[in-house]
């Protein structure tokens, strides 16, 4: 995928407030601070498009970015970061499902996980969700570049004994993965 242009488009917090439903969207989701963001912007050859580094937590919208004018990114809100409380649990919840159970052009997900704590609860939630859904998915393993190479062989196995999926190995620091996952990415798009 050549990027010829990427932009912001909006936040929203509820369905209303989503874009018109007229192009294919790929969504990201994850927990807090596993570099969603961060990735939104490496794939997007972006500095900061989406904003990194937010309080934990705080990034509450769905963020749309329209990519050559032609499909959409959608960033949405972290999810189980261990100060919220469970009423804020719920409202995630209901934030995440609003978007993916709305009828929009959902091509696929980018679940991102961090290869160092393969396998966390809410990981777990969210694969479970996933899987009991249409929705086509892949799991990207972000933050390699902290873990020696006989650790991310280990992370990659643990993922795929526990997801059932081959991880696309990541590191938004070191731009690694970017061509495999766009390669993922071009193939559901289809453009
Ligand atoms: N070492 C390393 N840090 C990363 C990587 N990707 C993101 N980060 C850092 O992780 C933190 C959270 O990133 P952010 O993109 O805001 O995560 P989000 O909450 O999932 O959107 C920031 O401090 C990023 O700089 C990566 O590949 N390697
Ligand atoms: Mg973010």
């Amino acid at each position: 995928m050549i990027i010829k242009s990427s932009e912001f488009i909006t936040g929203a917090v509820e369905p209303k407030q989503f874009p018109k439903n007229d192009l294919p969207e790929i969504a990201f989701v994850g927990r807090s601070n596993v570099g969603k963001s961060s990735l939104i912007n490496n794939l997007l050859n972006r500095r900061a498009l989406a904003r990194i580094g937010n309080t934990p937590g705080k990034t509450r919208e769905i963020n749309f970015f329209l990519i050559n004018e032609a499909f959409r990114f959608v960033d949405l809100p972290g999810f189980g970061f261990a100060k919220v409380s469970k009423k804020e649990k719920a409202r995630w919840r209901r934030y995440i499902e609003s978007y993916l159970s709305s009828q929009r052009n959902i091509k696929a997900i980018v679940h991102v996980v961090d290869a160092r704590h393969p396998g966390m609860e809410n990981d777990l939630i969210m694969a479970d969700y996933l899987n009991n859904t249409e929705l086509l998915s892949c799991i990207v393993a972000n933050k390699v570049d902290k873990l020696k190479q006989n650790e991310i062989a280990k992370s990659a196995r643990k993922i795929n004994d526990i997801f059932g999926k081959e991880p696309i190995l990541y590191s938004t620091v070191k731009s690694r993965g970017k061509a495999e996952l766009w390669t993922t990415l071009d193939r559901w798009l289809g453009i």
